[in-house]
């Protein structure tokens, strides 16, 4: 409605963070400098991405990248980004990454919240210009600060994500998050270099008819998963796999859908991971009234033991998951 469309197109990311600020009277204020800190990044990520294509034209356009060095694979260049944005924000005392193998320790002990980051989920889809996204979520560290990071500062649950979100480099590049309180989508205005509002408080419907696995697999799958697939099959629902996670999931919570990416052969404890791939869009779906689980457990329930595990996911319409979960239970009490 009028109303709504006013509220979008005035509002810029930095206004809706310095509101939602305000709602919290003891809020200091850093949660909101960390969330401007990321937009920074993904700015930054954004043009380095729009511009994939054309960086090895060199000559052409004179680019050679900061370091001088060979072009790097853009998501390590994603990284290096989000990690420099992050350690000069100050917010943040460290991070996990995809692209790093041990907890990236920033030196900032005063810095009370942990990362954990995908700086670029789907980079295989770059070279043939499909949409990436990036994943993050944002804890509270749980030891004092000023004291060494500690593993139970690392290896918390989903479940005490302060924030978390994702981008989408698509057609538009979109900035999706939550803090807890609902979630909201903002479109990235290029010839501003700002994100405005575009989808205030994101409601998932709450079933769909989309579907969206990579059946290439259909054979490794465990019966109770053929039967829901058959099922969807017969309901003539839509096949739609992108083979780039954000943006499959992106389309399911906008439109209603189920994402599964399940245990395989290939990946027995299927491929996504826990600390910066499930957990975040577990939190989001959940918080736009949508479900995650690993095809029987809450996602955000699940306690990490390490640092990139991976867990099966079952996430998107609520309807469409409980529905799924189903199939497998009747399948597991058959054996
Ligand atoms: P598969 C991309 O590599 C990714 O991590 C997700 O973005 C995507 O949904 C999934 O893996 C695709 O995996 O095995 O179907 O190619």
């Amino acid at each position: 409605d009028n109303s709504t469309l006013a509220y979008s197109v005035g509002v810029t990311l930095d206004r809706f963070i310095k509101k939602k600020q305000d709602d919290f009277p003891f809020a200091s204020g850093e949660l909101s400098q960390l969330l401007r800190d990321i937009a920074l990044a993904t700015k930054i990520v954004n043009r380095e991405t729009n511009r994939a294509g054309l960086s090895n034209i060199g000559g052409a356009f004179g680019q050679t990248n900061v370091q001088g060095e060979e072009q790097q694979k853009l998501d390590v260049i994603a990284n290096i980004r989000f990690t420099r944005a992050l350690t000069k924000g100050g917010e943040v005392c460290a991070v996990v990454s995809e692209e790093d193998d041990e907890v990236i320790d920033l030196q900032n002990s005063s810095g009370k919240y942990v990362i954990a980051i995908d700086p670029l989920d789907g980079s295989s889809n770059i070279d043939v210009n499909i949409s990436i996204g990036t994943i993050f979520s944002i804890y509270r560290r749980v030891t004092p600060t000023g004291s060494p990071i500690q593993p139970e500062d690392i290896m918390q649950p989903g479940n005490q994500q302060v924030a978390a979100g994702y981008v989408l480099y698509g057609s538009s590049t979109m900035l999706v998050y939550t803090t807890g309180n609902g979630v909201n989508g903002f479109t990235y205005e290029q010839s501003l270099g700002e994100f405005f509002l575009s989808h205030p408080d994101i409601c998932a419907p709450k079933t769909g008819k989309i579907y969206s696995i990579n059946e290439g697999s259909y054979h490794s799958f465990e019966d109770g998963l053929k039967s829901y697939l058959d099922h969807c099959k017969r309901k003539e629902y839509n096949a739609r796999y992108i083979g780039s996670l954000v943006a499959d999931f992106h389309r399911n919570l906008l439109k209603g859908g189920i994402y599964i990416y399940p245990k395989t052969k290939k990946s027995p404890t299927g491929k996504l991971r826990l600390l910066y791939e499930a957990n975040a869009l577990a939190f989001i779906a959940e918080q736009a009234g949508a479900r995650a689980t690993d095809g029987k457990d809450r996602i955000l329930d699940i306690i990490p033991n390490s640092l990139h595990q991976r867990t099966p996911l079952y996430i998107g319409s609520t309807k469409m998951v409980v529905e799924a979960e189903s199939f497998l239970e009747v399948k597991q009490e058959s054996i």
